[in-house]
């Protein structure tokens, strides 16, 4: 019946490391091996990121496909969970890319905050649909966006946000941990292992999750040139990677590394039951309905 007696010493060591540790994170990893820093909730003053980016006067386009069924299906909740926590007080651009403008919801937008169409043509292949966003993004660049916004951030449809997604995110060039990935040892990451394909690798640092990236706008333009190119040398010679675009982005990663990494707090699976890293769900994936939405 009773309790073994609580070992004294353990426990006092323990809470002079929480001391000394000023409420940062101890059971995740903070930073890369080349000191690019992993934005755990705990580990960043998000006011002291604000009022730096607000000096600089940075501002951000973030870009997002919604065609076919995808687009009545995430994007007016996409948009709107957006304006509560999308870079809060920095000027912002959506560039929706859809196949049907007319139907892009009309939603209510906050100050110094814009949204544009953009007109895609549906591709029958839904890879492809995927696949192509690297070429029509790299176009935009070019056109428009370098031009206007020092940042810019390319979003999977598929997610809504439920808290602050802000000025830490920002950096030169930013990829995300998959949250279904981790924790798992390398051995289990998903890179594309058919040699015949260009996005072929064997080691590599992270797996990443292509729902969402970002950075500099030269740094996108480079990712999106680099991605594109893979993937059409891929269609010459007739191979596809495992995780289409996704793979080609990990090969581009692996050789470039990213200089600030979100942890999956950024992009939530809650299918997921293991939580305990997750302080704060900033975006959380939207449910899947692969039997009417992939059909065709
Ligand atoms: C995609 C798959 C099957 C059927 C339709 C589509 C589809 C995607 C579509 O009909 N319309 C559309 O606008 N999309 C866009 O492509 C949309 O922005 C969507 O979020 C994105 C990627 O497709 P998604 O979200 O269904 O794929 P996931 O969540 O499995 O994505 C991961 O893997 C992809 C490659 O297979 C991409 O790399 C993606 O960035 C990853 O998150
Ligand atoms: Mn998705």
């Amino acid at each position: 019946e009773e309790n073994p007696p609580v070992p004294r010493e353990k426990e006092e060591r323990r809470n002079i490391d929480d001391d000394l540790n000023f409420g940062a994170r101890r059971q995740v990893a903070t930073i890369t091996t080349w000191n690019g820093p992993i934005m755990w909730n705990g580990i960043f003053d998000a006011n002291a990121y604000d009022k730096l980016h607000i000096q600089l006067r940075s501002s951000v386009a973030l870009t997002v496909f919604a065609v076919g069924r995808y687009l009545d299906a995430y994007c007016k909740d996409f948009l709107t969970s957006a304006e509560k926590h999308f870079m809060p007080g920095l000027p912002v651009t959506y560039y929706v890319f859809t196949d049907s403008p007319e139907k892009v919801p009309q939603i209510e937008l906050g100050p110094q905050r814009q949204l544009k169409v953009i007109k895609v043509k549906m591709y029958t292949r839904w890879q492809d649909i995927s696949m192509m966003r690297m070429s029509m993004i790299s176009n935009l660049i070019d056109s428009e966006i370098a031009s206007n916004f020092s940042h810019i951030f390319c979003f999977d449809v598929d997610q809504v946000f439920e808290a602050r997604f802000g000025s830490e995110a920002l950096g030169d060039s930013v990829a995300l941990l998959h949250a279904h990935y981790y924790k798992l040892t390398k051995d289990r990451f998903t890179y594309d292992r058919n040699n015949k394909s260009t996005a072929f690798m064997e080691a590599g640092d992270f797996y990443y999750h292509a729902a969402i990236f970002g950075g500099l706008c030269a740094n996108v333009k480079n990712l999106t040139d680099a991605c594109y190119l893979s993937i059409m040398e891929d269609k010459i010679n007739d191979v596809e990677a495992l995780w289409h675009d996704e793979s080609h982005l990990n090969k581009y990663y692996w050789l470039n590394k990213p200089s600030k990494l979100l942890p999956p707090e950024y992009c939530w699976d809650y299918s997921i039951s293991d939580r305990s890293d997750i302080e704060i769900v900033r975006l959380r994936w939207a449910p899947k309905h692969y039997d009417t939405l992939r059909a065709n």
